[in-house]
């Protein structure tokens, strides 16, 4: 199969392209528009007979055009991804989640092609601490920040794509991810590259807000099980039960890094901030016979933190400018 996978050069994408060519013998394309948040370096050394990147804007019709008529499937990465820019300049989400998704369906639809659009968790809202409940395909959009609210627009112009159009998608919601290649802004390298800086950790607020954890490779390949099994129309929950709270995190961090469990500040918390993210994953997993691989979460941020370690040269060039920001923000 050709692929065109947009958002190749950020986090979870170039991990996607990653597991792709080595676990199945597709061709990869890649569109990215290397925002602050791509980087060329996280797809180093993959093989040019199968892999093609080209640097461009999912908005770009004309573009988007061409590379989806080459295309057997699209895997939809691309996206303003941080709840936090989000909550500062909203205006690039609008322009790249909902325009950007907008002028990549039309073009699916056009040309018949397979489209996986990717999403998350954050579309439902959030949940109270001591809830025994998770998301599930049935829960009710509720999304909180101009992040999350254009990510459910997206996947509803998805939705109604399929309906109106027949277009060929499928959708999947996944939730908090980890691993190599995740941009210093985003919580766990923030505070794996604080530590390596000498610098310590900054919890939002107390600290006690829960995310769902999974391993990048485990969201490639429920990814890769929806493209090659999924029911077209339908919506996937990806998870891998990894539910955590932010102070637990950091204290892992530290203490596998070697530092008092306690070497870290309480910082202004983020307006509107979520709660508790939590996946029922029970669909995906019976219904296409997926589970995912890293269950140990200790030992996934062992790897990562040894990863972040080996490999400043990648990092190093975003950190000052990143943490610059947050000092204004008083973050
Ligand atoms: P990221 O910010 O690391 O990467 C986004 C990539 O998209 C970058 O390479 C950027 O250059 C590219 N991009 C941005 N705007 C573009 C445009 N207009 N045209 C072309 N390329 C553009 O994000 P990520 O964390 O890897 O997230 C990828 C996807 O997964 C997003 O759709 C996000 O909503 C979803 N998701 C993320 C998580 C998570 O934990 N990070 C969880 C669930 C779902
Ligand atoms: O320095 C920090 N301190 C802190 O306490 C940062 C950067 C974050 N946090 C908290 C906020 C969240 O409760 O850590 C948690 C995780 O924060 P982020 O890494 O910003 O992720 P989150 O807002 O949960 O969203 C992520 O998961 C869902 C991705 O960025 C989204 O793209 C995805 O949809």
């Amino acid at each position: 199969m050709k692929l065109l996978v947009t958002g190749g050069a950020g986090f979870i994408g170039s991990n996607f392209v990653h597991y792709v060519i080595a676990n199945t013998s597709h061709h990869v394309t890649v569109l990215d528009k290397l925002t602050y948040a791509g980087n060329l370096e996280s797809l180093k050394g993959l093989p040019s007979e199968r892999f093609r990147f080209v640097k461009g804007d999912i908005a770009d019709a004309a573009l988007v055009d061409e590379l989806v008529a080459e295309a057997d499937a699209v895997v939809h990465y691309a996206a303003e991804s941080h709840n936090d820019n989000s909550l500062h300049d909203p205006r690039p989400f609008l322009d790249t989640n909902i325009i950007g998704t907008y002028t990549l369906i039309e073009a699916a639809r056009r040309h018949g092609t397979r489209f996986h659009h990717i999403s998350t968790d954050e579309v439902y809202g959030d949940l109270e601490l001591d809830d025994p409940a998770r998301f599930t395909e049935q829960t009710p959009y509720n999304p909180s920040s101009p992040y999350s609210s254009t990510k459910a627009g997206s996947d509803l112009l998805v939705r109604a794509w399929v309906r109106s159009f027949g277009l060929q998608a499928t959708i999947s919601n996944c939730s908090n991810n980890y691993g190599p290649y995740q941009h210093v802004e985003k919580f766990i390298p923030r505070q794996i590259t604080n530590v390596i800086d000498g610098v310590r950790p900054k919890l939002y607020g107390k600290g006690e807000n829960v995310r769902d954890w999974i391993h990048a490779n485990d969201h490639s390949s429920a990814v890769l099980t929806i493209l090659d099994k999924g029911e077209i129309g339908e919506t996937y929950l990806i998870g891998a039960d990894g539910e955590q709270n932010n102070k637990d995190v950091v204290e892992l961090i530290l203490e596998e890094m070697g530092q008092p469990r306690d070497a870290y500040d309480h910082v202004v918390d983020r307006p509107g901030h979520d709660l508790r993210y939590a996946i029922d994953s029970t669909k995906l997993r019976n219904e296409l016979g997926w589970k995912p691989e890293y269950s140990d979460f200790e030992a996934g941020l062992a790897a990562t933190i040894a990863w972040y370690r080996e490999n400043e040269g990648w990092w190093r060039p975003q950190k000052a400018a990143t943490e610059a920001k947050y000092k204004e923000q008083g973050q």
